[in-house]
Order: C-alpha cells, then sequence, then structure tokens
C-alpha cells in the first residue's frame, strides 16, 4: 500500500500546527462537527428502514414543513455543541432566534452556524442532502453571544464547509487554507482525506438552476441561460450540460468537482432570492473562493455582504468564476439599476 491513510483528526491536527498560538479548540470544533456529521450520515441512511419518513406536522420560520430528519439533525447539531465550552452561541436554519450555549460549562470564543440538513425535499426520494456549517470568532466581549457575533461578513469566516449525504458521506471544509475533502469509511467510522486541495476544473461541464420557474425570471437571467446552452446569436459559446438534483449541496458539489454553476436568481415570487445568506450562501461561498470559484449575489461578492438578519435570503450564481461574472454582466446588461436596488434590498 503506497498511499497515505490521512484520517481527518490527522489532517486538522497537521492543519493546527501552523499556527503555534493555537490552544486547539478551534480544532475541536470541527472535530465535533465531523462526529455529528457521522451521526446525522447513520440516520439519513436509515430513512427508509426506520419510521422516521413525513413530516413531523411543525413548520419552520420560513414557513416550510420540516421533515423528521431535519429535527434530527438540528436536534443533533445542538446536542453536540451546547456544552463543550467552544461556543459562545449557534444559530440553526431551523429556529428563529440564537441558540445558547450553557453557560454552566463555560463560553467559548467562536460561534456557529449551521442548516443542519439542507434540501430535505430529497428526503423521501433517496436523492442526497447536505449539512452546511460556517464559524466566526465571537465580536463581542464576555458573555453569551449575542447577534452581532451571528451577522458577521463571510469575510471573516473561521471556516466553512459542508457535508454531503449522497452515495458515500462526504465532508469538504476550509479554513482558507484550501479545501479539502473527506470520504467517510464506513467500516473504520473515519473520514478520510480523498480530495485533497480541490479546485474547480477551469473548464465548466454543467449549468444548474430550477429551469421549471423561467416564467418569473428577469429577462437578464433568460438570457444568461440561452448564453449557458449556446443558444445566444451575439456570443455563441460550446452549450453546458444541464443538472439539478434540487439540494444546494449536492448541486454545488458536484459543479465544485466537475466545473459549471449552480444559480437562484431573484425572480418576481422571490424579488431576493430563496437561499439563506447566512446559512447557505456565505460558507459556500467561502469554499468556492478558496476552490478557486466565485459566489454573487448578481451583483456583488457574497462574502461581502453585511447580513442583517439570521433568516435573511439571498439570490445565489455560484462556482466557476468566468460563468458567475457572466451571470453579473447580463444582470447589469439586460435587468439594470432596478434589479440591482431589488438585490440589494434598496
Ligand atoms: P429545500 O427547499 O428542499 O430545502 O434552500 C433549500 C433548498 O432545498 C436548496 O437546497 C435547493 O437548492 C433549493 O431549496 C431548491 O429549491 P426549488 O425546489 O425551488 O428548486
Amino acid at each position: 500500500m503506497d498511499r497515505k491513510i490521512i484520517t481527518i483528526e490527522r489532517h486538522i491536527t497537521e492543519q493546527q500546527r501552523k499556527y503555534p498560538e493555537a490552544t486547539g479548540m478551534f480544532s475541536d470544533l470541527l472535530y465535533d462537527i465531523a462526529l455529528v456529521a457521522k451521526i446525522i450520515a447513520r440516520e439519513t441512511s436509515r430513512a427508509g428502514l426506520v419510521d422516521i419518513l413525513g413530516l413531523a406536522g411543525k413548520t419552520n420560520v420560513q414557513g416550510e414543513q420540516q421533515m423528521k430528519l431535519d429535527v434530527f439533525a438540528h436536534e443533533a447539531m445542538v446536542r453536540m455543541n451546547r456544552h463543550t465550552t467552544r461556543l459562545a452561541a449557534m444559530a440553526s436554519e431551523e429556529v428563529e432566534d440564537i441558540i445558547p450555549v450553557s453557560a454552566e460549562y463555560g463560553i467559548g470564543k467562536y460561534v456557529l452556524l449551521f442548516d443542519p440538513l439542507d434540501g430535505s425535499s430529497n428526503i423521501d426520494v433517496d436523492a442526497s442532502v447536505g449539512t452546511i456549517f460556517a464559524i466566526y470568532r465571537r465580536l463581542s466581549m464576555g458573555g453569551a453571544g449575542r447577534m452581532e457575533d451571528c451577522l458577521q461578513e463571510g469575510r471573516r469566516l473561521v471556516a466553512s464547509g459542508y457535508v454531503i449525504y449522497g452515495s458515500s458521506t462526504m465532508m469538504v471544509y476550509t479554513t482558507g487554507q484550501g479545501v479539502h475533502g473527506f470520504t467517510l469509511d464506513l467500516t473504520m467510522g473515519e473520514f478520510l482525506l480523498s480530495h485533497s486541495d480541490i479546485h474547480i476544473p477551469a473548464k465548466p461541464k454543467y449549468y444548474s438552476v430550477n429551469q421549471g420557474h423561467e416564467q418569473y425570471w428577469t429577462t437578464g437571467m433568460k438570457r444568461f441561460t440561452r448564453w449557458l446552452q449556446g443558444m445566444d446569436q451575439k456570443v455563441p459559446r460550446r452549450p453546458l450540460s444541464s443538472r439539478y438534483i434540487g439540494a444546494l449541496v449536492a448541486d454545488f458539489h458536484r459543479n465544485l468537482l466537475q466545473g459549471g454553476i449552480f444559480y437562484y436568481p431573484a425572480d418576481t415570487r422571490n424579488p431576493r432570492g430563496k437561499l439563506r445568506l447566512v446559512y447557505e450562501a456565505i460558507p459556500l461561498a467561502f469554499v468556492a473562493e478558496q476552490a478557486g470559484g466565485y459566489a454573487s449575489d448578481g451583483h456583488r461578492n457574497i462574502l461581502d455582504v453585511q447580513p442583517q438578519s439570521l433568516h435573511q435570503r439571498t439570490p445565489l450564481f455560484i462556482g466557476n468564476r468566468d460563468l458567475v461574472e457572466q451571470a453579473e454582466e447580463f444582470i447589469s446588461r439586460y435587468d439594470g439599476q432596478r434589479q440591482v436596488d431589488a438585490i440589494v434590498g434598496k
């Protein structure tokens, strides 16, 4: 056997050595997330077997119906991280407010934001789903973490990543030192380094969008999509193939490895977009940028957007830089200032 087997634990420890001042608290937080990921992976893989499918009968703060696995994944994340002394606060896509940590055990210096089970409409049909996470250093001094700690620009991220529960389970993360992917070996119960230093291929293969919503799109979006399909008369290009799973993590992951663009634009039904800025767009934007790609809201870099509220929505264009920049260009050329104002919330 000539290939080194590198567990996620070893990888995180080796990364930590680059920072002599590190206390290990951050590394431990990443292991905690890897552990919850294994627990969620176990439950999602048994979803068809046990009596866990179906609606939990509650709706989340977005007014969407929650599946039982969403609730499970949310609870697992909270329970794992509440008492560790590493966090000052948490926030989850599934609940409205900040989630406090147990002060009796001690308050840490990080905040953790997560979407516990993204793409949950895929659960009933055995398609991929994912968990997205973002870690920041707290801004406030002492005491329980506050809203300002959770509403930070993506530029301040300490780490972000996702776990995809697909044909295998993979955890992909960045601490600003490249993007690394680990595949869960079920026999060992360990995440093993399988994708080191991921870069989005320069030649993209796919575009991913819900084209069923085209009637709600702006002219810019319709023309951009024609351009991707190689049907723009003025600027012909080789057409890209279309792939849309309908779970952001899965669509993003495929395009990260194969090249392409995922977009969920603003439309007449969702003038500020559908996806969540802090739970979905910002963490994946950091991964994209670290892999040589780019993420935009159609007008500006997602990492430069200052979140105003926990559940704020945003349009999202993410993937190969040149494709995302073309989307910005089409919006500015065909949709004009009114659309830009709508995107930025003026
Ligand atoms: P879901 O509603 O199934 O949770 O943000 C949620 C999300 O999935 C994304 O994962 C996915 O990309 C998008 O919404 C799918 O939305 P459409 O069904 O409108 O295409």
